[in-house]
């Protein structure tokens, strides 16, 4: 079994539908099960700004998968709630991102773990310290010591979900 942290965020439609449809979802596959979540937290656009706020969250999900079956199970969810690629950094039904695998460093053109922005990017520190404060970044050491958590972009804590509303 792999341990992976995913990112999960949404800023277009009910938001928090789109969240949850995921986790159901990715929980629902036969080889990846949802083992713990975050709290959701409403936050300020990174990258491009002028965009609504997002509600992002981390999940932590064991899986037989390789880093790229776990890439192709994100797509999946992206593909079933009807995103449509747009602009980079840009407004998003859904966006799952693979952050971490267990200490894999994973290097191809199009895809890198960690996530190579993941530790600029309140919106995934602030959630992955939360369900995980122990966690190492391979490459960057502890999160806690590395994550830049005073950044310009607002974060704040929302609400958080039942199991029972994601675990099907
Ligand atoms: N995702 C982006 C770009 N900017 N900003 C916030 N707050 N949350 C996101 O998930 C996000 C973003 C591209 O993936
Ligand atoms: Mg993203
Ligand atoms: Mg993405």
């Amino acid at each position: 079994m792999h341990r992976v942290f995913l990112g999960l965020g949404s800023n277009v439609g009910d938001r928090r539908k789109n969240l949850v449809s995921a986790l159901r979802i990715l929980d629902g596959m036969r080889d990846m099960e949802i083992r713990a979540v975050s709290s959701v937290y409403e936050t300020e656009p990174w990258g491009v700004r002028n965009q609504p706020d997002f509600l992002n969250m981390v999940a932590m999900a064991f899986t037989v998968r390789d880093p790229r079956g776990v890439l192709d199970a994100c797509k999946e969810v992206e593909r079933e709630l009807g995103r449509v690629r747009g602009e980079r950094w840009g407004p998003r039904v859904i966006d799952v991102d693979v952050l971490l695998y267990d200490d894999v460093i994973w290097e191809e053109d199009d895809f890198i773990i960690p996530h190579p922005r993941m530790l600029e990017r309140e919106f995934v520190t602030v959630p992955l310290l939360e369900l995980s404060p122990r966690v190492t970044v391979p490459g960057s050491g502890d999160l806690q010591d590395s994550a830049e958590l005073r950044g310009e972009n607002k974060v704040r804590r929302a609400f958080r979900f039942d199991e029972e509303e994601w675990h099907g």
